[in-house]
């Protein structure tokens, strides 16, 4: 059992919030596709920082500006470490995965004209879509949709068929939020190169699941959210190679960014701070390095293991309540289930178990257009972590079932 590898028991004790009660039963969080919850060695960090070390970076000569800067400095190479990254100019700071894929589609206007193409798969979130609509119509380029089939899975023979040397971009997430979907991204990297395209990974779903090595995967850009990885909001991370950084006009104008003003003319500060104006999210930052430092205490591929077991297991309870229809049933998954009871809204199924204190998200999770593909609204999503137990399943389950009486 992976259970006494991981001493959950003890993981379990590292996190506040699930102590507490909701609606008078012990909290059951099953919403960590949406946000991670945050260990105490993370929210020790945070009251650290603003009890004895709060400064404004990179500027101050004073004590505090000067551990402030080390402790932030300290995080890039933390992060940079995490993903493998060759160097830790090549992390760029930013609020999180939403930011970072709208400073590379910014960018990207320097590149692309009019009969380009960025292809973009079927199962994307909204934020990896919206951006490359916006590029496209700045520049007259197409956005071409890579298609997919019932089971969620990516058709890499319409794939290979649609690239050309007019493909410029490729943006994928590596894992999807709506369906779990591990993607081949390996090898859609490496067709992608073979025409001259670049790509960008959408690394928010896939980060706090699977060891992710951006030199091995030779990928041109992925991001990352903290929220999502036991860190705070309202902070992620940019990996870029730095051939593409140095090329890639800024996103933002402002103080930190710039080498020299002068009312003619400004230059631009070397990498990463060429991407990083104003006064960043510092704690932010630092308690970021700090999840990830925890994270690495138990180890990735530990985590992989016991959530895989933990999807393998609820998967399959669930497929015993009649009427259930799991949306998603790629091969390769990370423990995030999307389904539907026939006749239930999943509106009402989520407000049920909520008030057996179980959170679910339920609705399109950002990504209309695989609910369009499905003709569904939404489904149920049970999305878990390293920190949920077979447990906490049985009784959801339970709950799924009673709920469902309810609603029949
Ligand atoms: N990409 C994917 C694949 C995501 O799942 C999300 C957030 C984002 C991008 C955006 O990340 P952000 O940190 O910039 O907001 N996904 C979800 C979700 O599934 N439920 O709530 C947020």
């Amino acid at each position: 059992m992976i259970d006494n590898k991981l001493d959950i028991a003890q993981i379990r004790k590292d996190f506040p919030i699930l102590k507490r009660k909701v609606n008078g039963n012990s909290l059951i969080y099953f919403d960590n596709a949406a946000t991670s919850q945050t260990p105490k060695q993370v929210i020790d960090t945070i009251v650290d920082y603003y009890s004895n070390y709060n400064a404004n970076i990179h500027r101050g000569v004073h004590a505090l500006a000067q551990e402030a800067t080390e402790a932030y400095e300290g995080a890039r190479i933390k992060i940079q470490h995490f993903f493998n990254a060759a160097k830790k100019h090549e992390i760029i700071f930013t609020s999180g995965t939403t930011h970072s894929i709208n400073l590379v589609a910014n960018g990207f206007t320097a590149f692309i004209k009019k009969g380009d193409e960025v292809l973009v798969s079927a199962m994307e979130h909204h934020s990896n879509i919206v951006p490359w609509q916006m590029l496209c119509e700045r520049t007259g380029a197409s956005l071409r949709v890579i298609p997919m089939s019932k089971e969620g899975e990516l058709s890499m023979a319409s794939y290979r068929d649609m690239l050309s040397n007019n493909t410029k971009l490729v943006v994928c997430n590596h894992v999807s939020n709506a369906l779990g979907t591990i993607n081949p991204i390996g090898e859609l990297i490496e067709l992608a190169h073979k025409v001259g395209a670049a790509v960008l990974i959408d690394g928010a779903q896939s980060s706090p699941h699977i060891k992710v090595d951006v030199q091995q995967l030779d990928v041109d850009f992925y991001t990352a959210s903290a929220h999502k990885l036991c860190g705070p909001t309202g902070i992620g991370m940019l990996y870029g190679k730095e051939e593409w950084l140095a090329k890639l006009p800024p996103y933002q104008g402002g103080g930190e960014m710039i080498a020299e003003v002068t009312f003619e003319k400004a230059t631009y500060a070397d990498l990463p701070y060429k991407f990083e104006a104003g006064t960043p999210n510092i704690c932010g930052g630092i308690a970021f390095g700090a999840a990830l430092d925890y994270l690495n205490s138990i180890g990735l591929e530990t985590i992989e293991e016991y959530e895989h077991e933990l999807l393998t297991y609820a998967t399959a309870k669930l497929q015993t309540i009649e009427g259930v229809k799991i949306y998603g049933t790629a091969a390769h998954k990370t423990a995030v289930i999307s389904f539907n009871i026939q006749g239930i809204h999943p509106y009402d199924m989520g407000t049920l178990l909520d008030k057996m204190g179980i959170a679910v998200r339920t609705g399109h999770h950002c990504a209309q257009p695989v609910m369009d593909y499905y003709k569904i609204p939404g489904t149920i999503r049970a999305s878990f972590s390293f920190y949920n137990t077979l447990e906490e399943i049985n009784q959801f389950i339970t709950a799924v079932k009673k709920a469902k009486q309810m609603l029949s």
